[in-house]
């Protein structure tokens, strides 16, 4: 491929909501630039950005994916990304490699969730953006209606710039609404051969965008108002700087799989999208102070990775964007935010999986790199001298987790290798190793994508797994005062074994801990031998009585005892200590107690009541509203966590996708009687289980 300088390139990520047509949609782009001899089909798992044996299989995309073409001496860096919520990290990440974000609305669904999504995330990264009207060729396409729900949701800046001619069967290519020019798949139509019905709503669709246009300046207003009309060439530079300013965001129109405005949708993302070189962005200086970086070749190198891949055999994939400078193959760079030097080899240009080595890659084009030791995703590679450091991306938090559980020894043994390399390609990723549950947990952004990464453990790790709900980490505390001994006696032939303690336990406030306290006077036990005591008492508490959870916030007070010469020892007195908690938690009313979580969920105000219903069955404790802005409203509670291990598949099912939420650690509680009873009979039941193995 070609080198071009930053002005002749365009990058631009394909968003929206889960199967719009994106991926169609690249494909067909890259089929009509001839950068793809074959027009690959979704249906098929033939296209060139759904590449992975997951999006094959399941004909969705998960990953992010570059698709370079050429057209009109212009390189536009397409970037294809996954619509379904579950992985919704690919799309932050890859936003930060653009200057703009084609946004793709299906004709008969019109906006929904993802679109919100999707556009306030550009919104955070400031980029330009296109509304692409898509499956207009579907029955019951409705291309007005669409402009109509896009204009309401984001405002009359979003304009038509292109008319479809026809609709659903019908559909059969585009006015273009600036030269009012029709292009269908055979090629150019005179207008006024096509209805007149078609003509004149075109007609009424362009003064809507000369008006449009005209509204974004006040010299262009003017004009307007004076004359009717704007000429051709202000009402091509208005558009164009309204567009790159985001006071304008043009709608067009395309049915992908049958290559309809497709060439048009070429043409106008080269026409009115801004060239990659006015992205600037502003990095840290190691030095101290921001620099604003332009898209100079010659300038310091600035590159940042968006995307990691972890491949197995080949190693790590990294992609990234270069902000300034030149990035060159076989190469030593610096890699600021891990203050370490790193060894770059060859170069890549990237589409879907062909790779094209290229020798160097220059400001405001993308590309990817394979084998960097030091460096994962978000971290920004520069020349160490005039080191910059570009904003960190901001992946979204975790609201789901899941137990994994290795089939097999085997599996076991490969597990958190395999799991640590899935983090570095996945930010919304996490492993925890909750050791006290003897459970590895990993969360992410839902159901299905935890169960993705089950699959990428299995094809690209051979680690083969099961994912289940994680155990909740109960505790278990005394409500009452006990005073009782603990006394260990043995006489096995020779030296015997002796060990004799009076403790008694008390109850303490949640959060205050446990407290030892020794009241140990005149030697009724040698000083030597209490630290032996209250090892065998921390050991004890480690599995409490009620169902085998740590217990907590108790107070032990060694109060007596009594010792032998020759047959005490550590051992005896660990034992005794030991034996005394045991029998003073059954005698001081011993409880379960269970992690309760704070949790704030968002949701538009109307499914509020259904919200406030769920969590009422989950014995949520509701605490207050407040407006969440947008129509929404945050509801503040606290619930039980055992209530609230799928919240996230709860939750979208109850709000289509609407709803979000936060949720941390609050305290422990007591389990209400009912509950503890199946908690206990639960942990009775394992406890069996494990003991017959
Ligand atoms: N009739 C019709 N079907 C289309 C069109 N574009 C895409 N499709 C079909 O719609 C389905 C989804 O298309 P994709 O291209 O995978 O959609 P996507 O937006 O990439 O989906 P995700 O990446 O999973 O969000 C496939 O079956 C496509 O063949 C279109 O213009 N017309
Ligand atoms: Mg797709």
């Amino acid at each position: 491929m070609k080198r071009y300088p930053a002005d002749r390139i365009r990058n631009v990520a394909v968003a929206g909501h889960g199967g719009t047509g994106k991926t169609s949609l690249v494909e067909a782009m890259l089929f009509a630039a001839k950068a793809v001899d074959r027009h690959g089909r979704v249906e098929d798992g033939t296209t060139t950005t759904d590449f992975d044996a997951e999006e094959i299989r399941r004909k969705i995309t998960v990953n992010a994916a570059l698709a370079p073409l050429e057209w009109q001496e212009t390189k536009l860096n397409l970037i294809d990304t996954p619509g379904y919520p579950d992985f919704i990290g690919e799309v932050v990440g890859a936003l930060r490699a653009v200057e703009s974000v084609l946004v793709a609305v299906d004709a008969t669904a019109g906006v929904e969730v993802q679109t919100d999504k999707v556009w306030s995330l550009a919104d955070r990264e400031r980029l330009s953006r296109v509304v692409v009207v898509s499956r207009l060729d579907r029955e019951h396409a409705a291309f007005p209606r669409v402009v109509e729900e896009v204009a309401e949701r984001f405002g009359r800046r979003a304009v038509p710039v292109q008319w479809p001619i026809g609709a659903a069967g019908s559909f059969n290519g585009v006015i273009d609404l600036v030269t009012m020019t029709a292009l269908t798949p055979s090629g150019a139509v005179a207008l006024d051969t096509l209805p007149s019905e078609v003509t004149a709503t075109a007609r009424a669709a362009r003064d809507r965008l000369v008006e449009a246009v005209a509204e974004t300046d006040d010299r262009l207003t003017e004009t307007f108002l004076e004359e009717g009309e704007l000429a051709p060439e202000a009402l091509v530079a208005g558009l164009q700087s309204g567009i790159q300013a985001g006071t304008l965001v043009p709608i067009l129109c395309v049915a992908a799989p049958r290559g309809i405005g497709i060439p048009a949708l070429l043409d106008a993302l080269i026409r009115w999208l801004p060239a990659s070189s006015r992205r600037k962005a502003v990095g840290v200086r190691a030095k101290g102070g921001e620099a604003e970086l332009a898209a100079a070749a010659d300038g310091v190198l600035a590159a940042q990775v968006f995307k990691t891949m972890a491949d197995p055999y080949v190693g790590k994939l990294s992609y990234f964007r270069v902000f300034s400078g030149t990035f060159k193959s076989d190469s030593q760079v610096w890699n600021a935010n891990k203050g370490r030097a790193e060894r770059v080899g060859q170069l890549f240009w990237l589409r879907g999986k062909h790779q094209e080595p290229a020798s160097e890659i220059g400001a405001g084009d993308i590309g990817a790199v394979a084998k960097l030791a030091e460096t994962g995703t978000g971290d920004t590679l520069t020349d160490k001298d005039r080191a910059v450091t570009l904003p960190p991306i901001e992946f979204p938090k975790p609201a789901m987790a899941m137990a994994v559980e290795p089939k097999s020894k085997a599996d076991e043994d490969k597990l958190s290798t395999a799991l640590a390399r899935l983090m570095e390609e996945d930010h919304t990723l996490r492993v925890q190793r909750a050791s006290e549950m003897k459970q590895t947990v990993i969360s992410g952004m839902g159901e299905p994508h935890l169960e993705i990464v089950a699959d990428r453990l299995k094809r690209k790790f051979g680690v083969d797994v099961t994912l289940s709900v994680p155990r909740v980490p109960y505790r278990e505390t005394v409500r009452a005062h006990a005073r009782v001994q603990g006394r260990y006696k043995r006489q096995t032939g020779g030296r015997g074994q002796y060990g004799d303690c009076w403790i008694e336990l008390d109850p303490r406030g949640r959060t205050e801990g446990y407290e030892f306290v020794d009241k140990i006077h005149g030697g009724a036990i040698p000083r030597n031998f209490i630290p032996s005591i209250e090892k065998g008492i921390t050991e004890a508490m480690v599995e409490g009585m009620v169902a085998g959870y740590p217990v907590i916030d108790v107070r032990v007070t060694l109060v007596d005892g009594s010792y032998h010469e020759v047959d005490s020892s550590d051992m005896a007195f660990k034992i005794a200590g030991s034996m005394a908690f045991k029998k003073a938690m059954q005698e001081a009313k011993p409880v379960l107690l269970e992690p309760i979580a704070s949790v704030a969920v968002q949701v538009p105000d109307d499914q509020m009541g259904d919200i406030i219903g769920d969590l009422n069955s989950k014995r949520a404790r509701i605490q207050g509203m407040e407006p969440g802005g947008d129509g929404t409203s945050v509801v503040r509670a606290q619930v039980p966590m055992a209530e609230m291990l799928r919240y996230a598949s709860d939750l979208r099912s109850i709000t289509g996708g609407r709803g979000t939420f936060e949720m941390e650690f609050s305290h422990y509680d007591e389990v209400p009687a009912h509950i503890a009873d199946r908690v206990i009979a639960e942990a009775k039941k394992q406890k069996e289980a494990v003991e017959s193995h």
